[in-house]
């Protein structure tokens, strides 16, 4: 955080009390019509090196509680601030020191986290070619500042909605629908992402497979529905189990695939059987009656030597199988790459 004689970066809030840059004046502290927990209807990022330009631009939004501004103006920090503030709409200057603002556009748009949201360009040329550039290097809007207010404003509120409403869109292609966990598709694909990190940064991870136990019987006795709403009900128990960072999809029917970043081997064991208690301990209230679940579990470690998704995906299947075979309710851990030892060579 910065003041104004040291810049970096800020945030500024109409609805916060204490804006971290420059001093609150009255009339920007406090809100009358948002809820105090109310999510800011747009969070707008300025990228710009001109502290005066940062003290106007906030001012340009100081009477929009809804609007969360914060700036950044150092060029070279801009992309890893907008990665972790996830910003609803950036704010880019053109002409900066060290770069050129659409030198930074292009990296916004080739980072996943950034890559879609909504950039206006905010600079002082005005000519049609310049423009052209913006939009070509991917910006989607484009203004001479400074900017009316009430243009900045609806211009912002119209990309943030846009917004919005597109990545909630992404989000429900993601999800499964009965479970509301993150379909197979997302999860491999995340699953894929992970394993390149590993190899990258040579960290490890693990992943977990989780199978109802005897689930055909649970639809058999009770009818689909109440199996649906044991997919539903184990689903929030694995959720809750796991760390904030874990990621947890559905395989396909009554099978989860849980990936966890940053996982060592005795530590996925423990999450495992954490997971395995979370299902088996406490029955599931199903249509009023009480019905004991349990499941099986079967877990594989990545290292950066050993990080092929299909082999991953099959050593986590066999531990499964294994758990399956010794009596279900239990956690197998494969040896990865799993040693097939009646053949003296790698099954995984
Ligand atoms: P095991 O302990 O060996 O895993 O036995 P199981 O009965 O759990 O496994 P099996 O593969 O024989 O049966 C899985 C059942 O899950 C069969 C299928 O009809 C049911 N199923 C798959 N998807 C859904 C779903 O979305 N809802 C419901 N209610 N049932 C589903
Ligand atoms: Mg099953
Ligand atoms: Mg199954």
């Amino acid at each position: 955080m910065s003041n104004l004689s040291q810049p970096t970066i800020g945030s500024f809030h109409a609805r916060s009390e204490q804006p971290a840059i420059d001093s609150p004046t009255g009339s920007q502290a406090g809100s009358l019509t948002s809820p105090p927990d109310a999510p800011p209807e747009a969070v707008v990022l300025l990228v710009d090196d001109q502290m005066i330009v940062a003290r106007a631009v906030r001012q340009l939004f100081a009477q929009d509680p809804g609007i969360s501004f914060h700036y950044c103006a150092d060029a070279s920090q801009a992309l890893a601030y907008a990665e972790e503030l996830r910003p609803t709409v950036i704010l880019q200057d053109l002409v900066m020191p060290g770069t050129s603002g659409l030198e930074l556009v292009q990296k916004y748009r080739s980072t996943p986290a950034t890559a879609e949201i909504p950039i206006i360009v905010l600079s002082a040329k005005e000519d049609a070619v310049t423009k052209s550039q913006a939009f070509a290097e991917g910006a989607n809007d484009y203004l001479v500042k400074l900017p009316d207010r009430i243009e900045l404003v609806a211009r912002v509120r119209y990309h943030s909605k846009a917004y919005r409403a597109l990545s909630a869109l992404r989000d429900q292609a993601s999800r499964d629908g009965l479970t509301g966990v993150w379909n197979r598709k997302t999860i491999f694909d995340r699953l894929a992402q992970e394993l390149a990190r590993v190899e990258r940064e040579h960290t490890c991870m693990a992943i977990v497979m989780v199978d109802l136990d005897k689930f055909k019987s649970i639809n058999d006795s009770l009818g689909h529905p109440a199996g649906d709403a044991v997919l539903q009900q184990a689903s929030r128990r694995l959720i809750t189990a796991v760390r904030s960072y874990d990621l947890v999809g559905r395989y396909g029917g009554e099978e989860f695939l849980l990936v966890l970043p940053n996982c060592e081997r005795d530590q996925a064991t423990k999450l495992g059987e954490r997971l395995r208690q979370a299902i088996a301990n406490v029955p599931m209230n199903i249509e009023g009656r009480e019905l004991p679940v349990t499941c099986s579990l079967g877990v594989a470690c990545a290292s950066a030597s050993n990080s092929d998704l299909a082999s991953l995906v099959r050593a986590a299947d066999g531990a499964l199988y294994r758990a399956k075979q010794e009596g279900r309710n239990c956690i197998r851990v494969a040896a990865f790459p799993e040693i097939d030892l009646a053949n003296d060579g790698i099954r995984a």
